[in-house]
């Protein structure tokens, strides 16, 4: 019998890249979906499988982490041997816009999975997606699962809350619940409010002439990048472990939102200094300005490393933006959703 997962999250970046990685391992893979008045399926349309067909392994659900009542029939129904929760309000900046929300869906999103999981009676092996956004304002650096956490926004503290309850259910129940503390983590897929991408984005277009400013804010903020798809095999890892425990998950290298601009721009010939503009908007009430991780115990333990270097990220995410423009023009939209059409 094939393994089940159940992802929640899955039609956000992490969730399509995981679910690639698990289709590829023959699992069953069940995810969640929330009803919004568009359908947001787009990163997971060319995974879509008719349900109907013999040999689907992908099934979509109806759910929310803010409804109790739908996750634990979810649970019962599915019976999943893996859960992979990945859902959250994961917009920092808009924490601060959202502090009660946040703290509802990132934080006590995290209670209500693992309160199913234990109501269901069934045992699966749990994954909790932290964030290096716990450690804030670094008590030192690199920062390792030892570093203290010190939030700095409504997000990070939700993130801390929610790592705790992992750790609790782990100690308290005997569950197997793992916290992956990732750095921050990027792709083609990522969503283009955040900086990455939007440079990416902004890149492509200024390129060919359809955007004149870029629009930022803080640019001497530094980050650890690493790809989302060799990310989501450091999930995978700690899941397969005997033991549960926390993993720090980073590239070991920090670069600037200004070393990110000069790569993107250097790459298809501009200079980032004549397109970007700050704009207050984009700052932050409080910021993380430093973050460095060490994966020494994810290397030694899972065998994780990544794969691709800061140099492919910056260069696939522009590579991929100037494709999709030049998709767009050409009128070629991607296929329609089956999806769309099937789960009404
Ligand atoms: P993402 O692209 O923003 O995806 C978030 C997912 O959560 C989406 O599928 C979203 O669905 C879903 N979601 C949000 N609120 C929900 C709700 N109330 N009920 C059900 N689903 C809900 O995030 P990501 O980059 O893939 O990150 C995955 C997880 O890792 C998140 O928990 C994030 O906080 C955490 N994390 C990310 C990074 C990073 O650098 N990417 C680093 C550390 C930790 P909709 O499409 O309907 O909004
Ligand atoms: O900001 C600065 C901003 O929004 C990175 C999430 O996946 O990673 C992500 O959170 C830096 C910050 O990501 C703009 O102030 C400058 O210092 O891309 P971001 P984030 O806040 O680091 C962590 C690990 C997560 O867990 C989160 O879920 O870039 N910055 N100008 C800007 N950021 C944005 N978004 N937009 C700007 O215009």
């Amino acid at each position: 019998m094939a393994t089940k997962a159940l992802i929640t999250g899955i039609n956000g970046q992490d969730g399509s890249y995981l679910t690639e990685l698990l289709l590829e391992q023959d699992y069953e893979v069940h995810g969640i979906i929330r009803r919004a008045s568009t359908f947001n399926t787009g990163r997971i349309n060319h995974l879509y499988q008719d349900p109907h067909e013999s040999g689907a392994r992908l099934f979509l659900h109806y759910g929310d982490i803010t409804d109790s009542t739908n996750l634990g029939r979810l649970l019962n129904e599915i019976a999943p041997d893996e859960v992979y929760h990945l859902a959250a309000q994961s917009h920092v900046r808009v924490s601060f816009d959202q502090p009660e929300y946040t703290g509802d869906t990132t934080g006590l999103g995290t209670t209500r999975m693992l309160e199913a999981i234990r109501g269901s009676g069934a045992k699966p092996r749990f994954y909790q997606a932290s964030s290096s956004e716990m450690f804030g304002a670094v008590r030192e650096t690199p920062q390792t699962e030892l570093t203290p956490f010190c939030p700095q926004s409504p997000y990070g503290a939700a993130k801390v809350y929610a790592y705790w309850m992992t750790v609790n259910y782990r100690d308290a129940y005997g569950f197997h619940a793992s916290n992956g503390i990732l750095f921050n983590h990027e792709s083609p897929r990522r969503d283009p409010r955040f900086v990455t991408r939007k440079i990416t984005r902004a890149v492509a277009h200024i390129r060919e002439g359809l955007q004149d400013k870029l629009y930022l804010g803080n640019l001497d903020s530094k980050r650890d990048w690493g790809h989302a798809q060799d990310y989501v095999r450091a999930m995978w890892l700690m899941v397969q472990q005997d033991e549960p425990d926390d993993y720090v998950v980073a590239t070991g290298e920090t670069h600037s939102v200004r070393e990110f601009l000069v790569h993107a721009f250097t790459h298809v010939g501009l200079n980032w200094e004549d397109y970007v503009e700050i704009d207050p908007r984009y700052l932050r009430p409080t910021d993380v300005n430093l973050l460095l991780g060490d994966a020494s115990k994810a290397r030694e333990k899972l065998g994780w490393e990544p794969e691709l270097t800061f140099a492919d990220l910056v260069t696939a995410m522009v590579d991929a933006d100037i494709r999709l423009l030049e998709e767009q023009k050409s009128g070629i939209l991607g296929p329609e959703s089956r999806a769309v059409r099937e789960f009404g």
